[in-house]
């Protein structure tokens, strides 16, 4: 039958797949853009959580790009705690859109001072993590790196053991 040919078909799609998925992993270890709030930008988000919510779930390190987008009337502050708890700011203040590096560790507040836009949730902090995080290559990549090498490895193997009984 041609089950063997199939399944060397199968094998070798898969195969072009990982060796696509290698440099994507790889990626994720140099510098990236955040685009804050993804597909919404930086406007008056639905809840006062949505912008907490969505810095929670990024990791932030130094060299990272905030892209605030915006196309109404918008700024965003870069205060301090207290700042950014009384939605009000006398420290930077940039007109948005704006891309902000982040070239400091440690904690970052940001929030749009137009009216009351801060007290309905247009606001977030974040913590960039420290440059000892930038020098040393982050387990997680490489760790990625070995299960595709590991998957890829038991996918061959299996392909020859199913290729064998199929002819014996
Ligand atoms: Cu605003």
């Amino acid at each position: 039958m041609g089950s063997c040919r199939d399944m060397n078909m199968i094998a070798c799609l898969s195969l072009m797949v990982m060796v696509g998925l290698v440099p994507m992993l790889m990626k994720g270890a140099t510098a990236a853009d955040y685009a804050v709030g993804d597909s919404l930008g930086w406007t008056l988000p639905p809840n006062t959580s949505f912008y907490s919510d969505w810095a929670a779930s990024k990791t932030f390190r130094l060299g990272d790009i905030l892209v605030f987008n915006s196309t109404g009337d918008h700024t965003v502050a870069d205060g301090t705690k207290e700042e950014y708890d009384n939605c009000s700011s006398s420290g930077i203040i940039f007109g948005s859109p704006v891309n902000v590096n982040l070239t400091t560790a440690g904690s970052h507040y940001y929030f749009c001072t137009v009216g009351d836009h801060c007290k309905q949730g247009q606001k977030f902090t974040i913590t960039v993590g420290s440059s000892s995080t930038i020098s040393a290559p982050p387990p997680p990549p490489s760790g990625a790196h070995s299960i595709v090498a590991s998957a890829l490895l038991g996918l061959i193997i299996s392909t020859l053991v199913i290729c064998f009984f199929t002819y014996m």
